[in-house]
């Protein structure tokens, strides 16, 4: 099976790079992805084990082969614990990430982290009461300093509950206690998860699952929403901005700079690094018009939502930003990286720069990034790409024309502002039937399915039927680089969602940030719960990742489902060789936390599928 580049990519800009990959015999993830067809059905089906070695054990889905592994562990066993070490995967990266945004507030409160301040007070004193800190007679770092201890106990504790989950509505919090699900210490559920599917500990499908939610609500209302408060306090809460994405963004003369993965820490400072008058100097010596930094996955959106800095590409444009022969340098730190950019970039000038202590990669150029020397090393890495602008072969360049302008930059915190302080005019617009709910559309892209078809397809549809919709990760970037992202996207809106839009001067689609961010809509869901006095699972909204690929997707999904939003998938996880784990997903789920998973690949269905939940949760509260 051979696809097109149409069949490829919605996308021009990406199928012209990647018939640019084609003409120069490059090879790109679609490649590698026809390679691997017809792909392992036990991997898909989630029948495979390898948890101790008298395996790899798999069960024969026909029931002709095999219907336990060599200890007696039944495909409902292998499939719940392969998908509980997914959620650990994923919850581990979120969180690790949080740990180290800490670890940078801590040693900036200690004056070990020079380049790095406190550019988000308000925040910094919101949370430190939340955490139970008196500020009065304290410098600012003296807060910072308590602050980040306390929050690194949330790491470590071995009782619960978290902290941040006393932001979600009462009701909901009682839930997860009758059900033992309260997330206790982060670090603390997530080696229960390993410890769980060790060979001969956890063998009961419902039990393992349930640690599933807990360890996804201690992502969410732990790790994402750590990570997001405190890269507020550092770099400031986002607020509404205008900005530019696609590949277009990339300049013709100036050193193009890409920082891809996920964390702030670094791109912050590169994009500081970027206006240095010295490095300005060197580039002009070298005879380029500037630096120009752009991003790729959610370290772009964090500075997309901070700075306005252009967004290259999403998850499955990685390569295609390097085969537009314009990038002096691929600058990634961790996560969604892919391993293939060290040969790739090895056919053109480009340097592909590692940074993180935790992440090297084949053919990388290291350069460690550590806090004490922030702005040193960020200028060093940005100096490496300038000295590199000779070395642009201009025969290989061809940089796509497509570039679309967006609004991004809705924090919680900004939308409550857009709004007039509270949450009462977009709950009234709610129950008028104006807006008829919200859609929360996250998540990455894959290669199974047509590259932002599903995103866009889907978001189009919701707002069509007047449902508000938030996005974070590369649904966000998808969703602006097909122009829902400003406000004139209102037109492709419903009547009742366009004069809201109108009024307020607002998309129809709004950017909350990076994956870690959709912590974010959690809150935001809790702000209109709480002041309704209902639980999320009974506002008018739904949850979808419509491409989604990642372990940290995985983890999403279990504590958004877990907080009461019912989401539909639009790939399919590995979980269809348990008829007891599926079942229990899509249905039995229900009963249990107020909310379930769906899976539909057809993004058309996926919308009548969250429309029709949330007309029965308007019906449910009375609402037309
Ligand atoms: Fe096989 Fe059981 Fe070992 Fe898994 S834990 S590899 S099913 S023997
Ligand atoms: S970057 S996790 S591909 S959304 Fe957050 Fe995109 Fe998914 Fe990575």
């Amino acid at each position: 099976m051979k696809l097109t580049v149409f069949e490829k990519s919605i996308d021009p800009a990406t199928q012209s790079m990647l018939e640019k990959a084609e003409n120069e015999g490059i090879e790109t993830v679609w490649d590698r992805y026809e390679k691997q067809l017809p792909q392992c059905s036990f991997g898909q089906l989630g029948i495979c084990c390898r948890n101790c070695n008298m395996g790899p054990c798999r069960i024969d889905p026909f029931g002709e082969g095999a219907d336990k592994g060599i200890c007696g562990a039944t495909a409902d066993i292998i499939v719940a614990r392969n998908l509980l070490r997914m959620i650990a995967a994923g919850a581990a990266a979120h969180s690790d990430h949080a740990r180290d945004a800490v670890l940078t507030f801590k040693k900036m409160s200690e004056g070990e982290a020079g380049s790095y301040g406190i550019k988000g007070e308000a925040k910094l004193f919101s949370l430190a009461s939340e955490y139970g800190i008196l500020a009065e007679g304290k410098s600012r770092e003296e807060v910072a300093g308590e602050l980040a201890n306390a929050l690194l106990t949330e790491f470590g504790k071995q009782n619960g509950p978290l902290l941040c989950t006393r932001r979600a509505p009462g009701s909901r919090r009682r839930l997860w206690a009758e059900l033992g699900i309260e997330p206790r210490g982060i670090d603390r559920e997530i080696v229960e998860c390993m410890h769980r599917t060790h060979m001969g500990v956890d063998n009961d499908a419902t039990h393992i699952l349930l640690h599933g939610l807990r360890t996804g609500l201690s992502d969410g209302w732990g790790g994402s929403m750590i990570a997001t408060d405190v890269q507020d306090i550092l770099f400031g809460t986002p607020e509404p901005k205008k900005s530019t994405v696609n590949l277009g963004v990339l300049s013709p003369d100036k050193v193009n700079v890409i920082v891809h993965g996920h964390e702030p820490i670094l791109s912050e400072m590169i994009v500081e690094t970027a206006e240095d008058p010295e490095l300005l100097g060197l580039a002009k010596e070298k005879g380029a018009a500037g630096i120009n930094v752009a991003g790729i996955c959610c370290t772009g959106n964090e500075t997309l939502m901070r700075h306005g800095t252009p967004i290259a590409g999403t998850f499955l444009q990685q390569e295609l930003a390097v085969i537009t022969g314009a990038v002096e340098a691929m600058v990634v730190d961790v996560q969604c990286i892919m391993p293939s950019l060290g040969s790739l970039t090895g056919c053109y000038h480009t340097k592909f720069i590692s940074t993180s202590p935790k992440a090297d990669f084949p053919g990388t150029l290291r350069m460690e990034f550590h806090e004490e020397k922030a702005y040193e090393t960020a200028k060093e890495i940005v100096k490496t790409a300038v000295e590199n602008f000779p070395n642009r072969n201009l025969e290989k360049v061809n940089i796509p024309e497509e570039k679309q302008e967006c609004m991004v930059g809705f924090s919680a915190e900004a939308i409550l502002k857009a709004l007039g302080g509270s949450p009462a005019p977009l709950i009234e617009a709610i129950a008028g039937g104006a807006v008829k709910g919200i859609g929360a559309v996250v998540g990455c892209n894959n290669v199974k399915i047509q590259h932002n078809y599903g995103h866009v397809n889907l978001v189009k549809e919701l707002i069509r039927n007047n449902v508000l919709v938030v996005t974070t990760g590369c649904n966000a970037i998808a969703c602006a680089e097909a122009g829902l992202l400003v406000p004139e996207a209102a037109v492709l809106a419903g009547n009742g969602l366009k004069g809201i839009c109108e009024a307020l001067d607002i998309p129809p689609v709004l950017h909350m940030g990076s994956c870690v961010d959709i912590s974010r809509i959690l809150v935001l869901a809790s702000a209109i719960a709480n002041s309704l006095g209902v639980d999320i699972s009974d506002l008018p909204a739904a949850g979808a990742a419509p491409e989604w690929m990642s372990e940290k997707a995985v983890s999403i999904g279990a504590y958004v489902v877990s907080s009461g939003v019912f989401t539909v998938l639009g790939t399919v996880p590995p979980v269809l060789g348990s008829q007891a784990v599926t079942s229990l997903l899509t249905k039995g789920l229900d009963g249990v936390i107020g909310a379930s998973f769906a899976v539909e690949p057809d993004p058309f269905k996926a919308a009548d599928m969250m429309l029709e939940r949330i007309e029965g949760k308007r019906k449910a509260l009375g609402l037309k």
